[in-house]
C-alpha cells in the first residue's frame, strides 16, 4: 500500500487542483491531503479563504482521489507527518519546486508536479470581480 501526501489551501476549488490531487493519487494507493487551517492561510501565508476549513475539508473530502484530510497548521510538520502516517511519496505542484527536497533525508519520494495552465483561485476571484 504506496501512500501518498499533498499539502495546500484549495480554496474555491477548481480543476488545476483537481488535476493534481488525480495525478497525486496515480502515484499510489493511499492519498492524504494535509489542509492548510484558517489561521495558517492567514497567519504564514496571507491568504484569505472564501470557504472556511471546515467547506473546504468537507469539499475535499468528497473526491474520488481523496482518502483522508488532515490539518496543515504550520510549516514545519512535514517532516513528521511523513512519519507518522507513513508515507512514501510527497507530492506537490511545480510552482513548490525544489522548496521540499528535504524530505528526501526523511525517505521520502519529492515529486513536483506540472501545474495546470491559466487557473488559479486569485484568478476566479478577480474575474468575478468584474462581472
Ligand atoms: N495547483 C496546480 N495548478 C493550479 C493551481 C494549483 O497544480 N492551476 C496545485 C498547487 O501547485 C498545489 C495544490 O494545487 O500543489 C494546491 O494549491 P494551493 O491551494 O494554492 O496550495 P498552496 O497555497 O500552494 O499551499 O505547505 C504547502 C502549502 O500549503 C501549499
Amino acid at each position: 500500500m504506496k501512500r501518498v501526501i499533498t499539502y495546500g489551501t484549495f480554496d474555491l476549488l477548481h480543476y488545476g487542483h483537481i488535476n493534481l490531487l488525480r495525478r497525486a493519487k496515480e502515484l499510489g494507493d493511499y492519498l492524504i491531503v494535509a489542509l492548510s487551517t484558517d489561521e495558517f492561510n492567514w497567519n504564514m501565508k496571507q491568504k484569505k479563504c472564501y470557504f472556511s476549513y471546515e467547506q473546504r475539508k468537507q469539499l475535499l473530502e468528497s473526491i474520488r482521489y481523496v482518502d483522508l484530510v488532515i490539518p496543515e497548521e504550520n510549516w514545519e510538520q512535514k517532516r513528521t507527518d511523513v512519519h507518522e502516517y507513513h508515507i512514501d511519496t510527497f507530492v506537490i505542484g511545480n510552482d513548490w519546486e525544489g522548496k521540499f527536497d528535504f524530505l528526501k533525508e526523511e525517505g521520502v519520494e519529492v515529486v513536483y508536479l506540472e501545474r495546470t495552465p491559466d487557473i488559479s483561485t486569485t484568478t476566479i476571484k478577480e474575474d468575478m470581480k468584474d462581472k
